[in-house]
């Protein structure tokens, strides 16, 4: 293919992931998602404060996992491997079956029977995905993928697969490529903890200088040199947990997580030294928020920014205008918020929080035309 045209995140960043110059790569052209200005939910607030989404929902499958899956199917598929297995909330599952069928390589997924959202489901299954329901949680899934390790010849495709981590940490760089500078604070939901570990990842190496070691199609002639640190700063990092899932608030692993947000319904997260090493290193925090505070904040963004994302996404802002409201945030700092997937993925949740903007009435002009004048 030839062109300047976005070709995924492996091209993009090439020099800056582990990846040979000859290997096969499996992409759907994920990444370069939007950094969206929130300009409605900060009206009000005591602070002046810049906010910005990173809208991950519009990654080809609907969430940042693809990040993560277009490397971790490309090493897989180089390494031989025919088969790709995953423990999974939803949009693991959906990543991991979009890859195998884009590499023609067979795909697993294990999911917690009747707690994943109906569209993660649906891309899994007619992505050709063999879906296996269990009747246990995540937790109990990834248990049982580690043991497929040794038993079956598949390979991991969950985030204790380090190239998974790789793929995620473009995120950050994109953050900085398109602010031009790092932010002051990060905010993005917890569930297995591997994206906060990618996301540290990627705005560590941005502060470093490093020797470039390829170049990809965008780098012109500087590329061959020691590369400059492209910023000085890191941000602060905040992790969000859902409250009935909350391991890192309670300082160890919770038997039985619960949450409306089931994609970080989680209570054994694999990246815990990660995570932990990603908050304190940053002098960040973790903190939790009840289900009622995400839904709230998922239709706050919906109907105040016309952004519409998924509920375990729409913690990150949920949890940051809290922390606003708490003095935890300082004045002037500019904020982003990883929105992790696509509200599409849950309809049912969406609808259900929804019903009030649904008005029955007869099919003349007469009644729209009342129901038009009381709503305005
Ligand atoms: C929308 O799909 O773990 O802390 O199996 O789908 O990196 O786990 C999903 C996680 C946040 C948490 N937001 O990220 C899975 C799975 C959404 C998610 C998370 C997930 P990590």
């Amino acid at each position: 293919m030839s062109g300047k045209h976005y070709r995924g995140l492996i091209e993009h960043y090439r020099d800056r992931l582990p990846v040979a110059p000859d290997t096969r790569i499996i992409s759907l052209c994920e990444g370069n998602t939007p950094l969206i200005p929130l300009v409605n939910v900060t009206k009000g607030l005591q602070k002046s404060v810049e906010i910005y989404a990173k809208f991950e929902g519009l990654n080809p499958t609907g969430s940042f996992k693809d990040r993560g899956m277009t490397m971790a199917v490309t090493q897989a598929v180089a390494e031989g491997t025919r088969a790709i297995i995953c423990a999974s909330t939803g949009n693991t599952s959906a990543s991991a079956a979009a890859y195998a069928a884009r590499a023609g390589i067979k795909c697993f997924v294990l999911i917690p029977e009747g707690k994943i959202a109906l569209g993660k489901l649906a891309q899994a299954m007619i992505q050709g995905s063999i879906v296996i329901q269990i009747k246990g949680n995540f937790d109990d899934g990834m248990r049982i993928v580690k043991d497929m390790a040794h038993a079956a010849p598949v390979a991991i495709v969950n985030s204790i697969n380090p190239y998974r981590l790789q793929g995620q940490k473009t995120a950050a760089f994109e953050i900085v490529d398109a602010l031009g500078r790092a932010p002051d604070y990060h905010c993005i939901p917890v569930g297995n903890a591997g994206n906060i570990s990618a996301y540290w990842t990627g705005f560590s190496e941005y502060a470093a200088v490093k020797p470039a070691t390829k170049s990809c199609a965008f780098c012109d002639d500087t590329c061959r040199y020691e590369r400059p640190a492209v910023t000085d700063s890191r941000p602060i990092m905040v992790g969000y947990q859902a409250a009935g899932s909350a391991p890192f608030i309670a300082g160890h692993p919770v038997e039985n997580p619960e949450t409306v947000a089931t994609a970080i319904r989680i209570g054994n997260p694999q990246s815990w030294d990660l995570a932990w090493a990603a908050v304190n290193e940053s002098g960040g925090w973790f903190d939790a928020l009840t289900d009622e505070e995400i839904l709230a904040a998922q239709k706050l963004l919906a109907e105040r920014e016309g952004v519409f994302c998924e509920p375990a996404s729409a913690i990150s802002v949920a949890g940051l205008l809290r922390d606003i409201e708490r003095g935890k945030i300082r004045d002037g700092a500019v904020i982003t918020c990883t929105l992790t997937g696509h509200g599409l993925k849950d309809p049912d949740t969406a609808i259900k929080q929804s019903q009030g903007n649904v008005l029955q009435i007869e099919a003349e002009s007469a009644a729209v035309k009342r129901a038009i004048l009381d709503h305005l």
